[in-house]
Formats: C-alpha cells, sequence, structure tokens
C-alpha cells in the first residue's frame, strides 16, 4: 500500500521521491505542507491503478468530520465534505462535483434528478470536467462528446483542510483506455477546494515526449429558480460564436437573457461573470483565470427532448456557465510543460 512517508525540504523530497521509485502525484505547491513538517504521502506507482472502494478510500484518504468516502448514487465513490465553510460533494467518476452548499447559502449547482451514475456515462448537472476535446471530437464522430475524462473514475490523492475550507485532489492520467481515442501521455489533476468560495483547478501536466494539444471546461450546471427570468453581466461586447447557428460570430449586447435554446462560445474573454437570479435573491460569480473563453448554454424546452438524462421542466433550473478554452482558445503543451485553469464562484444576497 503506501510505500513511504516523506519528510524534508522541497528540493531533497522531489530527490527522495524519485529514488525510492514512486511517483509524485502531486504539484510542487503541496511541498509546502512538507515544509511545515507534515507527513507527505506517496503512493507507489502500482497503487495508482488500484480500484479502491469507498472503505479502503475512506481508511486512506478519510479525515474525520470534515471530508469522508462513501458510496454514492449508483454505488460510485464519493467525497463527503462537510467543515464550518461549506458542505459538499466530488465523486471520483469524472473528478465531478456534485455539490457546492456555503455556510448559509442554498445549494449552488445543479443536479439532474434522471442523472445516470455509471461507468462510462456521464453525471447530469454539478461541474462535469471536459477534456481533451469540447462537444464532438472534430476527426472522429464515434468519440465520446467533451472528451472521455468526465465518464472514468479518477484517483484519489488527497483531502487537506486549510483555512480557506477543504480541499480535494484528484487525478487521472493516459492509459492504453485513453490512447485509443488521443494518442498523448498526459496526467491531469483536479484540485477542488470548499469553502465559502469554491476554488476550481484544472492542472494539464505533458507526460511525453511531443506536444500536446486540448481543449477544457469546467462546465457548471449554476441551480436557478427561473432561467427565462435570470441575466448574466460581464459579457457585454463581447464577440461569441452562436452554437444553434452554426457558429455564427456575433455581438453580445449587455447582459445575456436566455429565452431560447442557448449555446454561445464567448471569445477571448477573462471577464468574471455575475449571474443575477432574482427569485433566489442571488448572484453567482465566476472568476477565471488562464481560460479565454465563457460558454453559456440551456437547452430549453426543446434541447431538453433529447436529454433522456434531464428530468421533466428541470431545464428550467440551471443555466450553465462555462469557464472554458476551446476553438481558437486551444492550448499546446510541449513535453514536460503544465497548463492550469483555474475558476472561483461566489455567491452574494441581491
Ligand atoms: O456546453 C454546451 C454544450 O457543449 C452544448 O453544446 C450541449 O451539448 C451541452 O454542452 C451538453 O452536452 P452533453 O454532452 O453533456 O449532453
Amino acid at each position: 500500500m503506501f510505500s513511504k512517508v516523506v519528510r524534508g525540504p522541497k528540493i531533497g523530497l522531489r530527490f527522495a521521491v524519485a529514488s525510492a521509485g514512486c511517483a509524485v502525484v502531486a504539484r510542487s505547491r503541496d511541498w509546502n505542507c512538507a515544509e511545515r513538517g507534515c507527513c507527505f504521502v506517496i503512493l507507489d506507482k502500482s497503487d495508482m491503478n488500484a480500484v479502491l472502494d469507498a472503505t479502503e478510500l475512506d481508511r486512506r484518504f478519510g479525515v474525520p468530520d470534515i471530508g469522508r468516502v462513501c458510496e454514492g448514487d449508483g454505488g460510485l465513490a464519493r467525497v463527503d465534505i462537510s467543515s464550518p465553510l461549506a458542505h459538499g460533494e466530488m465523486y471520483l467518476h469524472g473528478a465531478h462535483v456534485t455539490s457546492w452548499r456555503p455556510a448559509g447559502s442554498e445549494e449552488v449547482l445543479f443536479l439532474s434528478t434522471k442523472s445516470r451514475w455509471e461507468e462510462g456515462q456521464a453525471i447530469r448537472g454539478g461541474i462535469p470536467v471536459c477534456f481533451p476535446w469540447f462537444r464532438g471530437k472534430a476527426d472522429d464522430p464515434h468519440a465520446p462528446a467533451h472528451g472521455f475524462v468526465r465518464t472514468r473514475t479518477w484517483q484519489l490523492y488527497s483531502i487537506v483542510e486549510n483555512n480557506a475550507g477543504v480541499a480535494v485532489t484528484m487525478f487521472t492520467e493516459s492509459d492504453e483506455r485513453t490512447w485509443r481515442w488521443w494518442p498523448a501521455e498526459f496526467r491531469l489533476v483536479h484540485r477542488v477546494n470548499f469553502g465559502s468560495e469554491l476554488k476550481l483547478e484544472l492542472v494539464c501536466i505533458n507526460t511525453g515526449k511531443t506536444a500536446l494539444h486540448f481543449e477544457e471546461a469546467l462546465h457548471t450546471y449554476n441551480r436557478v429558480a427561473d432561467v427565462g427570468t435570470v441575466r448574466v453581466q460581464g459579457l457585454d461586447g463581447t464577440r461569441f460564436l452562436d452554437n444553434t447557428d452554426s457558429n455564427k460570430e456575433k455581438t453580445q449586447l449587455g447582459d445575456v437573457t436566455i429565452g431560447s435554446q442557448t449555446d454561445n462560445a464567448f471569445i477571448n474573454t477573462q471577464n468574471a461573470v455575475d449571474l443575477l437570479d432574482p427569485t433566489m435573491g442571488r448572484r453567482i460569480r465566476l472568476q477565471k483565470v488562464n481560460s479565454r473563453t465563457t460558454v453559456v448554454w440551456n437547452p430549453w424546452q426543446e434541447g431538453a427532448r433529447g436529454l433522456r438524462d434531464l428530468g421533466e421542466g428541470e431545464w428550467k433550473q440551471f443555466l450553465c456557465v462555462e469557464a472554458s478554452n476551446i476553438m481558437g482558445a486551444a492550448i499546446t503543451l510541449a513535453p514536460g510543460q503544465e497548463h492550469t485553469m483555474s475558476a472561483v464562484l461566489s455567491v452574494a444576497r441581491l
């Protein structure tokens, strides 16, 4: 099981880890933890592919009263967060956040009552991770929509309490199954901090010898009372590609409102956006870093008919606002390099 618990100065640590024949599964920032003299848990390479059940995961990673691993819907392993700052849920399936409730606030994320909960299928709602392509794969109509990482089981790396809440880190990496769709070597780390803000970081590391080229999105389903009454601010004057109209390029005038099927990719924008919900009396803010596109989506009635994993009328109860790098903003990463896209959600009364 755990092959080594290593302490020591940062540089020495990297060396110690490499010489122990283990694999570093975390980013350097975690080593500050080591500098403070806490334990640094290293997984032996053979462990990384071990499919652990929730009980064993909880025994290894659980933090009493703060972060436990349990069997969630469909028997899928789920991390449940309950801290003074926030409650939340994150599945190993797709490293998928399905709930975030900051203290004093109602649930922020929408989750379909008809979602599927099984390997190979995407969860409908919460925050799906789209990678390494968005929507269909340009050169392969049989490839899964939005890539393959949202439908597979990720590895849990850590659950750590901190001043801003509780950080959950998961990772997945290339193997023979990913290679089938995408001949590239990568490691993808998803680090989510559940607190009065929800901070998400998606880190792609090129572990291969050739350049990677990919799209990415944090496909957030914001819960709203009635999508027909909300407004999105922060995109006025921004160009967008309308996916309901052959991706014609258009310009946003004023706030975004939803009165029909909407699937817009706002381009060259790093702006923060505010989703104002007068009925719930709240605004949900999205701030992003290293994300040059923002997608706004709602299927409306007609689009919802085609989504069997969405409950009756539930299309009214969410609006997706997605920090992303898609189309012209796709990322190219040289061997050994890494790229981090981050998004912070926060809620306030109107
Ligand atoms: O984010 C918008 C979008 O790309 C739409 O085109 C629509 O397909 C939506 O995602 C949902 O995709 P999914 O594969 O989860 O049904």
